[in-house]
């Protein structure tokens, strides 16, 4: 009798515990009105994937912090491009695009992808000729803004730049530029800062155990053209697996994907460790080698329990991420102490 009320007694505490915490939308950046949308879907019967992606598009829309979506981050040529991918932690499928030109709504194309074709990743022109044969409205991504953001940066001699190794000196001189037979090895310059954060990334979860996760990025200013950063990379920008939580990434891309931060935490959940500590160890990875790397990243397992982590950096000592559960109605904003 005792044993079977102790049990009774423990199973409602478990599932009230796990259904208060549930649904839960966490993303990176205080980009509460994404927060907003997405819980919104979640609340009206939308799918976690729904979520996600109308969350993310709203940043898209709303050119986030100003840089999110259209008209941000020109590269060398003064064009912006996006970066954008969605995964659905049940079936792991995943539709990615990277260097997407003249369309607003990348994280829809990435969609695109997944339920239209087979592919994981689509990039550049192609991925754009694709949205449009899919329905996706090409105009010109460019606005004041940025235009200004790119006259200023050839002003100024084209600096900050992303080259190296190349004539003339790319820390003095715009281009174009000529691989220097011989290589310096130079320490990594730290341009991606608190200043230019630019990527939601996204984790949605409802009460009947389904993951997904999803990122949006137009990536970082006067980038090499053709460069792609960690947001449409899975494992690196985000990964999400309904078995065992997701986690999504924010920060300098370069950098970060080389240890797949956003995989490595989700398998650090699996293995047991909770989500601020799944959070720390994949910082800790990256900071053995890039002590002072700009990058944060954000997880949540599968009972909706969240965390964060960030590394310290010149200028970034404290990352700020939303959150929304049945608790946090509205969307709460977080901050995380980096270590
Ligand atoms: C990138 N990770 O393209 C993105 C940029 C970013 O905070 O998140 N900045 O590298």
């Amino acid at each position: 009798m005792f044993a079977s009320l102790l049990i009774f007694t423990l199973t409602v505490r478990f599932s009230l515990g796990q259904t208060s915490r549930l649904p839960l939308v966490i993303n990176t950046w205080p980009f509460k009105n994404a927060t907003a949308t997405a819980w919104g879907v979640l609340l009206s019967g939308g799918s976690v994937l729904d979520a996600v992606e109308k969350g993310c598009a709203r940043c898209e829309m709303e050119q986030c912090d100003g840089s999110v979506g259209y008209g941000g981050s020109p590269d060398e040529h003064g064009e912006t491009t996006l970066d954008a991918m969605i995964m659905n932690g049940d079936t792991m499928d995943v539709g990615a695009v990277a260097d997407l030109r003249r369309i607003k709504n990348a994280i829809g194309v990435a969609r695109a992808v997944m339920e239209h074709t087979e592919h994981t990743l689509l990039v550049g022109e192609s991925a754009s000729v694709f949205a449009e044969n899919m329905g996706f409205i090409a105009e010109d991504l460019t606005t004041n803004r940025s235009l200004n953001i790119f006259s200023q940066w050839l002003k100024g001699n084209c600096q900050p730049n992303y080259r190296k190794n190349v004539f003339p000196d790319p820390k003095k001189s715009c281009g174009p530029y000529k691989p220097m037979a011989t290589m310096k090895q130079n320490t990594r310059a730290q341009h991606a800062n608190v200043h230019s954060h630019d990527t939601i990334g996204m984790i949605a979860l409802d009460q009947d155990g389904h993951v997904a996760a999803g990122t949006s990025t137009n990536g970082l200013t006067h980038k090499v053209p053709g460069r792609v950063g960690d947001s449409p990379i899975v494992g690196a920008g985000a990964y999400a697996d309904s078995s065992a939580g997701a986690a999504a990434a924010t920060g300098d891309g370069d950098v970060m994907m080389r240890f797949l931060p956003s995989y490595l935490a989700v398998e650090l959940m699996r293995a047991g460790a909770d989500p601020s500590a799944a959070c720390k160890t994949a910082i800790s990875r990256i900071k053995r080698h890039y002590s002072d790397f700009f990058g944060a990243i954000i997880c949540a397992n599968t009972t909706g329990h969240y965390g964060a982590a960030c590394n310290k950096a010149p200028g970034f000592s404290q990352f700020h991420y939303m959150v929304s559960n049945p608790k946090l109605v509205p969307p709460f904003l977080e901050t995380e102490n980096c270590f």
